[in-house]
This record gives C-alpha cells, structure tokens and sequence, in this order.
C-alpha cells in the first residue's frame, strides 16, 4: 500500500494540497528539470493526488521537494488536474500555512524554489501571507480575438509566472451565481486563441483566461474571474493571474510603483497586490517588467494519508476527460 501525506488548505476559497511525505522522488537538478520527471514517469501519482476520487479539477496540488537554488529554503512544483502550473500564487500561500501549521517556518522571509523562478514569503500573522512572486511583464496590449458566436473580445496577454489572456470588454456577469456561464465563455475565448494561434512570447500556450470587470466592495478595485487550465475557475482572485493584471496596469500607467492594487474574486476574497521595478529584462516585454508582491490569506482544512491499495481500479484516480 503507498501512502502519500497531505496537508489541505484554502486560500480566498481555492484549495491547495501540498505533499509533505511520500510523494514521487525526482531527483536532484533545477525545478524545470524535476517537472518533466514528475510528468514524463510520474503523472499517474499527480493524477492520484489531485483527480476523483480523492480531489477535484478545483484542487491544485503541490509537491515539496529540496531546492535547487542555494539560497532558497524549499522547492515547491505545482500541478492541477491535467498537468503542471509554472507557479501558483493562491497556491505558494497556501503552502506558506502549511509550513507554518507544521512548525517549520517562523518569523522572516522563506526564499522558495518554482519552475518559473524564485518567490519570496512571509507570513504576516497566522493566515496572512505576503508573495514576491517572479517578474510579471505585459507582452501584447489589446489583441483582438473573435469569438464564435458572440463577437470580437479584446485583451492584453501578460505573463505572471503563467500566461493569461486578460479582458475588460467580454461582456460577462462577473457574478458569483455566474460561474458556470462564465466557465463556457472563459473555454470559448482559450479556444479562439488557440484556433487564432494566439500565444505568449516564444509560443508560450495562453492557458489562463481572466475576466476583469468592476468590483462589489467599495474597497477593492477591480474583480475577475480566471478560468484555470484544467477548465476549473479560481475561487481566489489567482496570485499569478493579480501580477499579470499589476503588470499591464504598469505598462498603461495605471498604478504607480509602490501603491495598492486590491483585486477580488467573483467569491469576494480579495488579494492585495503591489508592484516594484526590476532590474530583470524581458526582450519580448512591452512595457516595464515588474516584481509583483500579492497578500492573501489561507486557513489550513486537513491532513490527509492518501492512501493508494493495489487492487483499487481507480488508485490512481479519473484522469480528467
Ligand atoms: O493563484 O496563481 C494562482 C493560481 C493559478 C491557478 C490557480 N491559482
């Protein structure tokens, strides 16, 4: 019988399942490295952890494994329900709790190895969690896209540690009863960029689609709804696609460095969010590229033995179809 050991969490209502125990071993090497053994000799474990019936497409998994970087103190790969995240912001805090529930952070900044790059965390109290995440950069302003059906949509394609496809003119009800309208629509404008062969720079695959509309709460400054890649919505205001949002804000001259940018989910949490120059480049960029900082909040919801029996047809659960 393998048993892998979980910790559950949700930040702003989006669920995060790191892997404290028992996940696959992938060796040594940079994190990219690493990612393409977990899925080229181990995507049936990512599948285990994250599809039915044990998890859900909502679920997003993280496998804690020894950095590479040397000044880093912990190296996360993040995956969902149909393959692997370059980074995830709801998903970095919720791994900041789940350190913090097994005792293994404490006051100060923690350095943590992705895919796409260092982050920084901090825990500011026992749920509130500051993020540097990697450098976010606009690199398309207003491509239009025509969508069957229902018309020409327009939007900026940023990066945020993933690519996204960010717009304000979709014409949608960012309502939180609207989720399964707006999960239609999110697939149909992916689909149009990918029929339209519209990608991030280097053919980078636009993945995440975020509706930006007006907020609800009179505090926050804007709401979105971001369609994930394995087709589930993010009940958080998505950390990764709030540096895609500060990034093109950046560019428009919409918010200066330094001020904040409080953006809320179509559930109401909200991530505040703040951005600082970089000294990093970006041939592609068109606009400034920035080093984004998100701060949410995550409670931790379980611990888990996950527990795979040799004769159970479905151990290595539903792939998702
Ligand atoms: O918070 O960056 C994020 C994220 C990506 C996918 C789901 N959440």
């Amino acid at each position: 019988m393998q048993t892998i050991q979980t910790i559950d969490s949700h930040t702003g209502g989006e669920p995060t399942r790191i892997v404290v125990a028992g996940g696959p071993e992938l060796g040594n090497g940079p994190l990219t490295d690493r990612v393409a053994r977990f899925r080229d000799e181990n995507d049936h474990i990512r599948s285990a952890i994250i599809n039915e019936p044990r998890g859900s497409e909502v679920l997003v998994g993280g496998l804690l494994v020894p950095p590479h970087e040397q000044d880093c103190d912990f190296g996360v790969i993040f995956f969902n329900n149909t393959g692997y995240l370059g980074m995830c912001g709801h998903g970095t805090i919720g791994l900041m709790v789940t350190l913090a529930f097994q005792n293994r952070v404490t006051a100060g900044k923690c350095r943590i190895d992705t895919p796409a790059g260092v982050v920084e965390a901090e825990m500011l109290d026992d749920h509130r969690v500051r993020v540097q995440n990697v450098e976010s950069w606009l690199y398309r302003r207003a491509v239009p896209v025509d969508i069957p059906g229902h018309g020409t949509v327009t939007g900026d394609i940023a990066w945020g540690g993933n690519w996204f496809y960010l717009s304000e003119d979709h014409g949608q009800s960012l309502s939180s009863g609207n989720s399964a309208a707006l999960t239609a629509f999110g697939l149909r404008v992916r689909a149009a960029l990918e029929a339209a062969e519209i990608t991030g720079a280097g053919g980078g695959v636009i993945d995440h689609i975020e509706l930006c509309g007006a907020p609800e709460h009179p505090d926050s400054n804007c709401r979105n709804f971001v369609l994930c890649p394995g087709g589930a919505w993010d009940r958080s205001p998505c950390g990764t696609g709030t540096s895609a949002r500060l990034a093109c804000l950046a560019a428009e001259q919409q918010l200066a460095a330094g001020d904040t940018w409080r953006q809320e989910s179509i559930l109401g949490s909200v991530f505040e969010g703040s951005w600082q120059p970089s000294e990093a480049t970006a041939t592609a960029a068109a606009g400034p590229v920035i080093t984004p900082t998100i701060i949410g909040s995550a409670w931790v919801t379980g611990e888990t033995s996950l527990l795979l029996d040799p004769s159970d047809p479905f151990r290595f659960g539903i792939p998702a179809g």
